[in-house]
């Protein structure tokens, strides 16, 4: 890690053995223009606990140019999220090494990866291995689109906590569930409590949380790390009332 000397692996660890949830900010570099960025940045910089970056599809070739922006503000780990091999930079202080256990597309359980690894390892990246699961937050969202797998059913928090015991069976450290951005329904309480007390690893939720009752309702039912997007690139100002209701 460059901006700190804590691990981001220990961070997520220690911030779970005490209880303290934690806000992750989500950016999109294709969305991050300077003007954007810095408007997002005034209001959240000091309530995120740490930034994720990438998205399912990236257009633009903006991802150093977006880390350069952020780190100049900011001295939260900044994590990348990668929806594929081509979302690596030396310029972030770890990497997501996501596994999309939920789907069956070879290339995102490990083929991308393969391709991404000797990268990540010259530029020296911590990675945080990741058992990442979709689910169906009531409309298609590019994530399932791109990553070719069909989501978990809402209804069906059994598949995703049988999913996750075998994601931390097979040694992952960290679990994701994600109902996609801009999902229309964040993944349902009753999934994260069944997952959260399936296996004691560090759980990030995102997808869908739009507001801080929404916020307190995903922290209340077992999410360690809240990652949100839309809504905040949307308005700024909610990271305030998020960020108090996940730590009630
Ligand atoms: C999606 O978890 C993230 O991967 C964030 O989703 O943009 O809907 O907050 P939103």
């Amino acid at each position: 890690m460059q901006s700190t000397s804590k691990s981001v692996e220990q961070l997520f660890r220690e911030k779970k053995e005490s209880g303290e949830k934690m806000l992750s900010v989500l950016i999109d570099p294709d969305k991050a223009q300077a003007a954007s960025l810095n408007r997002l940045l005034d209001e959240v910089e000091d309530l995120a606990d740490v930034f994720f970056i990438g998205g399912s599809l990236m257009t633009e070739d903006a991802l150093d140019e977006t880390l350069d922006r952020l780190k100049s503000r900011v001295d939260k780990p900044c994590i990348l999220f990668p929806g594929s091999a081509i979302q690596v930079s030396r310029k972030a202080d770890a990497l997501l090494m996501l596994s999309l256990i939920s789907g069956r597309n070879a290339e995102l359980l490990i083929g991308q990866q393969v391709i991404a690894a000797p990268r990540i390892k010259a530029f020296g990246l911590e990675t945080l291995s990741v058992g990442y699961m979709l689910v169906d937050g009531g409309r298609a969202t590019t994530a399932s689109y791109i990553s070719q797998s069909p989501p978990i059913p809402s209804d069906k928090p059994e598949i995703a906590a049988c999913t996750a015991l075998a994601g931390s069976m097979l040694g992952m450290k960290h679990l994701y569930l994600d109902a996609g951005s801009g999902a229309m329904q964040h993944v349902p309480p009753e999934m994260i409590r069944q997952v959260s007390q399936s296996c004691d690893l560090p759980l990030i939720v995102g997808g869908g949380i739009r507001n801080a009752k929404a916020a307190r309702q995903v922290a209340h039912a077992g999410a360690d790390v809240l990652v949100v997007g839309n809504a905040l690139e949307e308005d700024p100002g909610l990271a305030l009332s998020i960020k108090s209701a996940i730590h009630r």
